[in-house]
């Protein structure tokens, strides 16, 4: 391929619209139209409607779990399930993860305790949970780092040693499996996200599955205020429900999922292709024998081999429209909110400050043309082909 000025140093961008990171599953528009105007003659939008019994029983099969209770979003499903397992004091989890998990932890009037992760898998590492430890912990929660498995069975290890409840954070992982088991049956909970920028998505929606049906009636209870009948409220919940309209939308994007799934896999392994061999860069690690969801596709930048940092990486990547991002930098105990923790401190989390500093995700979906893939691929490489002139353009790099 012969080198081109990179948009940074004056040369064309190599898209004229802006690549984003991804673009949610359309549905078929004219299903969607009609089961939406079915819902509107029914008079029935909320409020454990047919449409949504329909879409949570689909997604039992699908993913293969003994329940599946459908909330507005994936923040709703893990504040509930927090708030279901009746937890105290403490609560330890990893600082690479949306803001989201370690909020809803706060918001449960319960602690966070961050430790490190695994540097390959990025997910948190049982070996420092273990360390982590204390009277005061309650319970554990990992989060299925975009879609790789966290190491099951030692948190399953831990969780019966200690006697602590386990929450997995499955925003990342619908449909993920290890061997034949579904991701959603281990631990007591998983919350799934489906929001747009996922997999699977109801534009916002969340739920939460597990391979246990005890906790089902309590999760239904607490999504819906905690109201058992019109003259009975048993605890303390909220309004966590999916419409019947976000439901409709639900139903017709599993229709997509196969097809969106295979798409991104075929466009996971170009860039594998491309990305594999070069000095300076990195892949994830996935659990051994995981079925992939290929939410998304992540990199590794070492400065001193490719020659730019992450940074800079993703601020020329920018001039070029191409929009990747840092998931997930800042770390959650680099926030102000978090920082104060003693847990947060960067000495604690030596794998994750690291990683924070180089992790770069590449545009990623089923639409993505497979030639774009390339494009992409070429633009990232010509960068290091100008790292000099790329590194004095972007000294400095701004978000
Ligand atoms: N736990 C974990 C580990 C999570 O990652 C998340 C959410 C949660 C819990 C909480 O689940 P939810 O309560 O959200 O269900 C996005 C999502 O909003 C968030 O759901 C997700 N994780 C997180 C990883 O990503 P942003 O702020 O990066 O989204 P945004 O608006 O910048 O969108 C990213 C790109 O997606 C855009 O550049 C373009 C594209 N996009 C986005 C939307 C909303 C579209 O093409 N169409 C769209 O409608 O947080």
């Amino acid at each position: 391929m012969a080198s081109r000025r990179p948009a940074i140093l004056g040369g064309k961008s190599v898209f004229e619209e802006e690549i984003f990171v991804t673009r949610p599953i359309i549905p078929d528009r004219e299903a969607y139209w009609l089961a939406a105007s079915e819902i509107f003659d029914s008079a029935w939008l909320t409020n454990n409607g047919p449409t949504l019994l329909k879409l949570e029983e689909s997604l039992m099969r699908r993913l293969d779990v003994a329940f599946c209770s459908s909330f507005s979003s994936g923040t709703a499903a893990l504040l509930t399930a927090l708030r279901a397992l009746d937890l105290r004091q403490q609560v330890i989890t990893t600082p690479f993860t949306f803001p989201a998990t370690v909020h809803c932890i706060e918001w449960n009037g319960l602690e966070p305790v961050f430790c490190d992760i695994d540097p390959e898998t990025y997910n948190l590492d049982p070996a420092r949970v273990a360390e982590a430890i204390g009277s005061e912990t309650s319970a554990l929660l990992p989060v299925h780092v975009f879609g790789n498995p966290c190491d099951v069975e030692a948190f399953a290890a831990l969780r019966e040693k200690f006697d602590l409840k386990l929450i997995y954070d499955a925003a990342h992982a619908f449909g993920v499996r290890i061997g034949d088991r579904s991701i959603g049956t281990f631990g007591d909970v998983s919350a799934l996200s489906f929001h747009a920028t996922k997999v699977f998505h109801t534009a916002e929606g969340g739920a939460l599955v597990s391979g246990d049906s005890r906790l089902l009636e309590q999760i239904r209870l607490l999504r819906n205020f905690g109201i058992v009948d019109e003259n009975k409220v048993s605890g303390i919940g909220l309004n966590g429900k999916l419409s019947e309209l976000h439901a409709a939308l639900g139903l017709q994007t599993l229709k997509k999922i196969d097809q969106e799934t295979a798409s991104r896999r075929d466009r996971v392994a170009r860039y594998v292709e491309r990305f594999q061999a070069i000095e300076g860069l990195r892949l994830q690690r996935f659990h051994p024998g995981t079925e992939r969801n290929y939410f998304n596709f992540t990199l590794q930048v070492d400065t001193s081999s490719f020659g730019l940092s992450r940074d800079q990486v993703h601020r020329a990547l920018r001039a070029e429209k191409i929009v990747s991002r840092k998931y997930f930098s800042p770390l959650c105990s680099d926030n102000e909110c978090y920082r104060h923790l003693p847990s947060a401190l960067p000495e604690n989390l030596p794998v994750a400050t690291r990683l924070a500093g180089r992790i770069l995700s590449l545009p990623l979906y089923g639409s993505l043309p497979l030639d774009a893939v390339d494009a992409i691929a070429d633009a990232l490489l010509n960068l290091r082909t100008h790292a000099r002139g790329v590194a004095s353009a972007t000294c400095g790099a701004l978000p």
